[in-house]
């Protein structure tokens, strides 16, 4: 049997043809008639059938008795966990019961949105994501200067002539940070051939730098200062749109404060040549389009607000915000401006024990350990965790391992038991998505075209398996929580539910679809049988431009390019000074790998990859001297959070005083029936400590930590 229907690794959301055989997968191949996406496509993929087939699959609920995990029925799971859930919520109020979603789960209507209702419907506002670990400085920068954290600005790609990467990888990564770009890198490289300029802005010369006409490598954590000399540069030579500016707020403000500090200041800060920065301020403004874009480098860094807001300052005044070549606003089928907030209501109450404010509704992960350790009202208590590893994904592990440990209830909802759930009180097993269909309303303006597809199951899933969604709504209804349409429309939703039961009608059980459809239905974009019946997507409409300003929800409705807070944290940063710290002088820098996906592929990762990434740590020959150690030599990497042992591997690609580690690595699955487990490699996120954050998007230095090597006595 063929099935059509895209990948949910990663929001490039790959067009796929699955070829199944007796209910199993035999291939999987691009989808060449995808509209959208023909010609991408990549070995995670390839490879999903081994995640599908995992020997350490969850095939049903498991319960942990002392220290062993017996097999249960989904009755007795949500019976089980409804009532500990009830009496945490009577005895300690909704706040005690939190939860984290992780990556995944965003790629998952019907997950994502079950969670957010059941969160809402227990009235608990304790909701942690992996944004507050990847893409929080997008969001921040985004309800800063447009007025809500859901505007997304996609790269106009084959229009563009000038591209400024800072801090990405795509020849790896590929091209998506909340957006996708198809086939992204190979189009970036055919503009080159086409005439078009690549800047490459990242302390290492990556597989992408490597490809550009020019390659930055400036100090870690410090490409604000370089967008700011790049800013001044053009106000300076008057480079600027002056439609664009004139619509704006705060362009004077900003060219204040470019002007208050002196480009060599600027220059020393981000250790970057005077000439390279002005030579690529004239590069960028004057190419006919442009695109700057920052990425994961900086965001997981503690200025990665200030950088995101730097990139989009520099496509505003040079007139590459929302044009054609620049970075445009798509609003989609389901426009995320109107739908977002309906589904996954904002929460804006401030962290108990931290009082940061929250970012895109959620707070951050750095925050759960204290969340859980810190007695007091509102103390978390109960965990459920969605399709996330925050152990290894986030930082200090050591210490969330052990918080996680003294819950009294901690919900894990994974396709396999991994580091993460290693003190699961309750294992609930997830469908893969090669085994789910769904209509995603928010995928849809996710991209700089008007695409929109439906995924398709492939095979059925394993017998017995249900959705997470279904597990939710199942245990909210056990709950007797309001989800849709207060107490009495539950109860209207859960009769309909129980009868799909006994008529063997699947179509009247509650189900997110429902929501999914009616947000297509009132938008009227494309009718929702249209999506339904096209195997390989719909092209609804000419590529998006000039959507933004006129959605803006800002107060005055204009573009504000100098958000206060932001403008107060560059002064602030700008009176500070950039000095090392002697005991941890080196700075700690993150790659990925093409088969692995974050910790979640790591265990399936061919041996070679394993051997050249989980367990070293890079440094150029100039450190490795100047630290007294050699290639092959075993080290102790050390920073104020934690310490970790790795092998030299010499790497002339890093910037001196950056060193490597990969992230993903050190995470154990488990065998829940026997308790085996093996960890491949080292987390190198037990050296991020969880109180280093950028105080705007609470995103801790994942990337930029400041380290030191010291040789280990054999
Ligand atoms: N194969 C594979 N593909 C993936 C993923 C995966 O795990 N594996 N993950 C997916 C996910 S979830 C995401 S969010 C995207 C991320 O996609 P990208 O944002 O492209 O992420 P990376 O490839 O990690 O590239 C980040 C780069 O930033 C550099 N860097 C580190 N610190 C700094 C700094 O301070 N300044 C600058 N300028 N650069 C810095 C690093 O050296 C690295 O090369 O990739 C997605 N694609
Ligand atoms: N040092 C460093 N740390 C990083 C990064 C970095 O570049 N450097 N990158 C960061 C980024 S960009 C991200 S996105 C985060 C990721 O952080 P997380 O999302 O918390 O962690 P993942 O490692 O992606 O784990 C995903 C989990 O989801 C499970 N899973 C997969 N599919 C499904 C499904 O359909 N349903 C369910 N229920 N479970 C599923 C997997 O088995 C796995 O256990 O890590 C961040 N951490
Ligand atoms: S790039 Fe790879 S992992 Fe991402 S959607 Fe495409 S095939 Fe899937
Ligand atoms: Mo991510």
């Amino acid at each position: 049997m063929t099935t059509y229907t895209y990948c949910q690794i990663c929001e490039q959301a790959c067009g796929l043809v699955v070829t199944t055989v007796d209910g199993r997968i035999a291939a999987i191949e691009p989808d060449r008639d995808n509209r959208h996406s023909w010609r991408d496509f990549c070995v995670k993929a390839a490879n999903a059938p081994a995640v599908v087939e995992h020997p350490r699959r969850l095939l049903q609920p498991m319960r942990r008795v002392g220290d062993r995990y017996l097999p249960a029925t989904y009755e007795e799971a949500i019976d089980d966990i409804a009532r500990r859930l009830a009496r945490i919520r009577a005895d300690h109020g909704a706040e005690a019961i939190a939860s984290y979603a992780g990556n995944p789960s965003g790629m998952h209507f019907a997950s994502g949105a079950m969670l957010s209702l059941f969160m809402n419907g227990l009235g608990s506002h304790n909701h942690f994501w992996v944004g507050s670990v990847d893409q929080n400085a997008l969001h921040y920068v985004a309800e800063q200067m447009y007025g809500s954290p859901w505007v997304m600005l996609h790269p106009d790609v084959d229009n563009c002539e000038c591209f400024l990467l800072i801090g990405s990888n795509p020849a790896v990564s590929t091209m998506c940070w909340i957006g996708r770009v198809p086939n992204g890198w190979k189009r970036i490289l055919e503009r080159q051939r086409q005439g078009a300029t690549l800047v490459v802005v990242d302390p290492r010369r990556t597989e992408s730098a490597r490809k550009a006409d020019v390659h930055l490598a400036p100090r870690p954590d410090q490409d604000w200062a370089l967008l700011l000399a790049v800013i001044r540069v053009i106000f300076d030579h008057d480079w600027l749109d002056a439609g664009d500016c004139a619509q704006a707020r705060g362009i004077a403000e900003l060219r204040d404060i470019a002007g208050s500090v002196s480009l060599e200041a600027l220059a020393a800060r981000c250790d970057l040549p005077l000439d390279a920065i002005r030579d690529v301020a004239e590069r960028f403004a004057t190419a006919r389009t442009a695109v700057c874009l920052a990425r994961t480098g900086p965001a997981q860094g503690i200025n990665g607000t200030l950088t995101e807001w730097l990139s989009h300052v520099l496509n505003l005044i040079t007139g590459r915000t929302d044009r054609t070549g620049g970075r445009v606003y798509n609003p989609g089928i389901v426009d995320p401006l109107r739908a977002g907030d309906a589904v996954f209501r904002p929460n804006r109450t401030p962290s108990r024990v931290r009082g940061l404010p929250t970012v895109a509704g959620a707070h951050a992960l750095a925050e759960l350990a204290d969340e859980i350790r810190t007695p007091g009202v509102g103390q978390v208590r109960a965990l459920i965790v969605l399709a996330g590893n925050p152990v290894v994904s986030g930082p200090d592990g050591r210490t969330l391992d052990a918080a996680l440990g003294e819950l009294d209830l901690l919900v894990a909802i994974d396709l396999v038991q991994r580091e993460s759930h290693r003190h699961a009180h309750w294992l609930i097993p997830a469908t893969h998505w090669l085994e789910r269909s769904e209509f995603h309303p928010l995928l849809s303006g996710m991209t700089a075209e008007r695409f929109a597809q439906f995924a398709r199951a492939a095979v059925d899933p394993p017998t017995g398996v249900r959705h997470e969604w279904e597990f939710l709504r199942d245990l909210a209804f056990a709950m007797k929580l309001p989800l849709v349409g207060g107490t009495a429309g539950t109860a209207a939703l859960r009769a309909c539910t129980r009868l799909s039961r006994w008529l063997a009608k699947p179509g009247l059980a509650f189900d997110p679809a429902w929501l999914a459809r009616l947000m297509v239905r009132q938008s009227g974009v494309v009718g929702w049988q249209t999506l339904r019946e096209a195997p390989h997507g719909v092209v609804y409409g000419e590529p998006p431009v000039d959507e933004l300003r006129s959605r803006l929800t800002t107060v005055d409705g204009r573009i504000d390019a100098a958000p206060r807070a932001l403008l107060g944290y560059l002064r602030e940063r700008l009176a500070s000074s950039c000095v090392a710290d002697p005991g941890f002088p080196l700075q700690l820098l993150s790659r990925r790998r093409k088969q692995t996906m974050n910790s979640w592929l790591a265990d399936l990762a061919p041996p070679a990859v394993v051997g050249q990434d989980a367990a070293t740590v890079g440094m150029c020959a100039a450190d490795a001297a100047a630290f007294g150690v050699r290639a092959g030599q075993r080290v102790q990497v050390a920073s104020r959070a934690n310490a970790v042992e790795a092998v030299v591997e010499i790497d002339d690609d890093l910037r001196p005083g950056t060193v490597l580690m990969a992230q993903g690595w050190g995470s154990r699955v488990f065998d829940p029936f026997t308790g085996e487990a093996q960890a491949i490699g080292i987390n190198r996120n037990l050296l991020v400590s969880n109180d280093d954050l950028d105080p705007l998007s609470a995103v801790p230095r994942l990337n930029g930590t400041p380290v030191t090597v010291k040789p280990l006595v054999s």
